[in-house]
C-alpha cells in the first residue's frame, strides 16, 4: 500500500482547522484543544488512589478515617473500628468500583485504613495495594476483577514487615512487588514473601534523600529499568538499584537547580516511551521549591529528562509553560505525555497549596526541544491535593478526586472536597479526526501474548486514508496511581514494518512483542494502534 500524497482534505484537517484553535500563552505558540465532560457529579468519596484493571473497571479508594463519605456500604453492613480517629462505627464505604461502560460506581468494603498507600496489578490482574495508616499501615489488600458485581476486597493483616505509608510499589519481572521506601521507612520489602526469613532491607539512599523535618523524599519515583535495575529517583537525586544483589549500580547527578520533586514537594515523573532494551529515558517535571508550604512559593517549572543508561548520564532541563505542583504525568497511547491537575505554588498537604492549574498540557518527547508544551482546554474545576488521572481503554483521562482537608469538607470556599469524576478527551479525540482513526480487528481483546512473538495487528480504517509509515503500535501499562504519581506506568512502541492492506479497508502491520519481563512484567496491558498520531480504542493483551 502506497502512501498517499499530501492532499486538500489533509492539509485542512491538520493544519488549516487547527490554526483556528491556534492561541499565544506566555512564549508558547501552542494548540488549545481537548474537552472535558463530567461523567458523575458523585461517587461517593474523594478519589486518593485509582487503579484501572482489565474488566475496564477502575477500582478508587481514599481513606477509612475521613468521616463518613456519601456511599453506603454495600446491603447495609457498617464498619465497628476501635482504631478508628473519626467514627468508631462507619456505615459509609470508603472505596468504589468505577465500571466505564456503565458510567456507574458500587461500594466497596474496605476494614483498614489504606490512606496514602501504594500498589501493584499482578499478572493475574488481581490490584495487590500495599500498606497505609494506623491499623491498615501493616496490610496488605487484594481485589481480583471479576466482571459481575460479586468481588470485593480481601485483606491480609500483618503482610508487611514495616509500616508502609507514603511507599511506592512496582510489580517485578519475577511476577513480586517491591515496596519502596514509606514515611521513616528507609528500606523497601518484597509482597509475597518467599520465607519467613524475607524481610525488610536497608535502602540507605532513602536516608540519604530525607530533608529532615519535610521529608521530600516520600513516594520515590521508581521505575523498572529494561536491564532489570529499578531506577529510584527521590527528593532530587536518582541511583540505579540492583534490588537482588542489594547494590547501587550507578549514581546519577543531582537534578540542575537541586530542587526537591518528591512528596510534599510532589512533581512528577515518567519512564518516556521504550523502543528497545537500550534507549531508557526518564522525564521529571514540577515540583515546590524547598519551604515551599506555607508559603505558597510559586511552583517549579521545570522538566528534567535523562537516558538512565548512557555512559555519562546527565540531565537535560526543559521549561513548562507554567510551574506545576502536585502534577500528575500520564503516557498517552500516542507515546506523548499528559501533565494534568495540580497547583501553581504551594506543596502537597493539608491546606498546603493555592492557584490550580486548570490547563493541561502535553508534551511530545520527539518534537525539536522548545516545542514540544502544547497548553490545552482548561477544566472548570480545581484538583489539588489528593486529586488523581488515568488513561482508559477509549483514550480518554478519567479525572477525580480533590480533598486538601483534614476530613471530607464541602462548606469550606477553599477548594471543597470534591467528589466529581470527569474525563479529559485529549485532542486526539476530536471528531474532525474521525477519518484517519483506525479500529482494532485482531487480535481479540484479552488474547494472550508471548515474550518475542509477533502479532499481525490487523486493523480498518475509513476509505482510501491509509499512511502506512505514520503506524504506530504501543502496549500501555495500566498504573497505580496516587499522590500525582503513576506506579508502573510504561510504554512500549513495538517495532514492525509498515503498515499493508490485506483486504479492501483492512490492514495489517506485523510487530513483534517485548522481548523480556524487563521490558514488560508479565500482566495485562492495553494495546494500540495509532495512525497520523490518532489512536484507537484499545484492546487488552495478556503478555508472558
Ligand atoms: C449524600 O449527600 C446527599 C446530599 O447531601 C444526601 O442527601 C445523601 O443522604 C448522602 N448519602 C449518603 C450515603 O451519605
Ligand atoms: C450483597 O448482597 C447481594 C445480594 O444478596 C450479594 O450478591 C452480594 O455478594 C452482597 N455483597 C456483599 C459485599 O456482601
Ligand atoms: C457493630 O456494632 C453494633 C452494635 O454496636 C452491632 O449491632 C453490629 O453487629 C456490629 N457489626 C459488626 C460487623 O461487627
Ligand atoms: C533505542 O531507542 C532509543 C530511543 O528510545 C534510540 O535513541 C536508540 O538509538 C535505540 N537503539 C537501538 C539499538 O535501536
Ligand atoms: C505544611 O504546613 C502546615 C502548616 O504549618 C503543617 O501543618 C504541615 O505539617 C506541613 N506539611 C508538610 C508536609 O510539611
Ligand atoms: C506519513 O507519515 C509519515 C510518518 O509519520 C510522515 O512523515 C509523512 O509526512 C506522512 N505523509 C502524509 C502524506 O501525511
Ligand atoms: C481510637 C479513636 O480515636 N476512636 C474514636 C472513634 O470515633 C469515636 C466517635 O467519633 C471517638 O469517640 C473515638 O475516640
Amino acid at each position: 500500500m502506497k502512501a498517499h500524497t499530501f492532499n486538500l482534505p489533509f492539509l485542512l484537517q491538520h493544519i488549516m482547522i487547527p490554526l483556528l484553535f491556534l492561541r499565544f500563552h506566555r512564549n508558547t505558540l501552542t494548540l488549545a484543544a481537548g474537552k472535558w465532560d463530567l461523567l458523575l457529579s458523585n461517587i461517593g468519596i474523594s478519589a486518593m488512589h485509582m487503579q484501572l484493571l482489565n474488566t475496564d473497571r477502575v477500582i478508587i479508594f481514599d481513606t477509612t478515617d475521613f468521616g463518613a463519605s456519601n456511599i453506603s456500604l454495600p446491603n447495609g453492613t457498617c464498619r465497628n473500628n476501635s482504631n478508628n480517629l473519626t467514627l468508631k462505627r462507619d456505615c459509609t464505604a470508603h472505596s468504589v468500583e468505577y465500571h466505564v461502560a456503565s458510567n456507574s460506581v458500587r461500594p466497596l468494603t474496605l476494614i483498614t485504613d489504606p490512606f496514602c498507600s501504594s500498589g501493584a496489578v499482578r499478572a493475574d490482574g488481581t490490584l495487590v495495594q500495599i500498606g497505609g495508616f494506623n491499623d491498615g499501615d501493616h496490610n496488605v489488600r487484594m481485589y481480583k476483577p471479576c466482571s459481575s458485581n460479586s468481588c470485593d476486597w480481601q485483606e491480609i493483616n500483618g503482610a508487611l514487615v514495616q509500616r508502609r505509608w507514603y511507599s511506592t510499589s512496582h510489580i517485578l519481572p519475577d511476577g513480586r512487588l517491591i515496596i519502596v521506601g514509606g514515611r521513616r521507612q528507609f528500606s523497601y520489602e518484597f509482597f509475597p514473601k518467599r520465607s519467613g526469613a524475607d524481610k525488610a532491607y536497608n535502602l540507605p539512599f532513602l536516608a540519604q534523600t530525607n530533608d529532615r523535618g519535610l521529608e521530600n523524599n516520600l513516594y520515590p519515583f521508581v521505575f523498572l529499568n529494561t536491564d532489570g535495575n529499578l531506577f529510584i529517583f527521590a527528593n532530587n537525586r536518582a541511583i540505579l538499584f540492583d534490588y537482588l544483589k542489594r547494590v547501587v549500580v550507578k549514581n546519577y547527578q543531582q537534578i540542575p537547580g537541586g530542587d526537591p520533586r518528591n512528596y510534599p514537594s510532589s512533581g512528577s515523573a515518567v519512564l518516556l516511551p521504550l523502543k528497545n532494551g537500550t534507549g531508557a529515558e526518564v522525564m521529571v517535571c514540577g515540583g515546590a521549591p524547598r519551604g515551599a508550604n506555607g508559603t505558597f512559593n510559586g511552583a517549579l517549572n521545570t522538566c528534567g529528562r535523562i537516558r538512565i543508561n548512557d555512559p555519562n548520564p546527565s540531565w537535560t532541563m526543559e521549561t513548562m509553560p507554567m510551574g506545576r505542583v502536585m502534577g500528575d504525568m500520564l503516557l498517552l497511547p500516542t507515546g506523548d505525555v499528559l501533565i494534568i491537575n495540580g497547583a501553581g505554588s504551594g506543596a502537597a498537604g493539608w491546606e498546603s497549596a493555592r492557584n490550580p492549574i486548570l490547563s493541561p498540557v502535553i508534551y511530545r518527547p520527539n518534537n525539536r526541544i522548545g516545542s514540544r508544551f502544547e497548553v490545552h482546554t482548561p477544566s472548570a474545576r480545581p484538583r489539588m491535593y489528593h486529586s488523581t488521572a488515568l488513561l482508559i481503554r477509549d483514550g480518554r483521562v478519567l479525572v477525580s478526586g480533590n480533598n486538601p482537608h483534614v476530613r471530607y469538607n464541602f462548606k469550606t470556599n477553599l477548594f471543597p472536597t470534591d467528589l466529581s469524576i470527569e474525563a479529559f478527551s485529549p485532542p486526539y479525540l476530536d471528531p474532525r479526526f474521525a477519518n484517519l482513526r483506525p479500529t482494532i480487528v485482531s487480535p481479540p481483546s484479552q488474547a494472550k501474548i508471548r515474550y518475542g512473538q509477533t502479532i499481525n495487528v490487523r486493523f480498518t480504517i475509513p476509505p482510501g486514508r491509509l499512511n502506512g509509515s505514520s503506524v504506530m503500535v504501543t502496549m500501555v501499562a495500566p498504573s497505580f496511581v496516587t499522590h500525582t504519581f503513576s506506579m508502573n506506568q510504561r510504554l512500549l512502541v513495538l517495532s514492525g514494518r509498515n503498515a499493508a492492506a490485506v483486504a479492501s479497508l483492512t490492514f495489517q502491520i506485523p510487530v513483534v512483542a517485548p522481548s523480556s519481563g524487563n521490558l514488560a512484567p508479565s500482566g495485562y496491558y492495553l494495546l494500540f494502534v495509532s495512525h497520523q498520531g490518532i489512536p484507537s480504542v484499545g484492546i487488552w493483551v495478556q503478555i508472558s
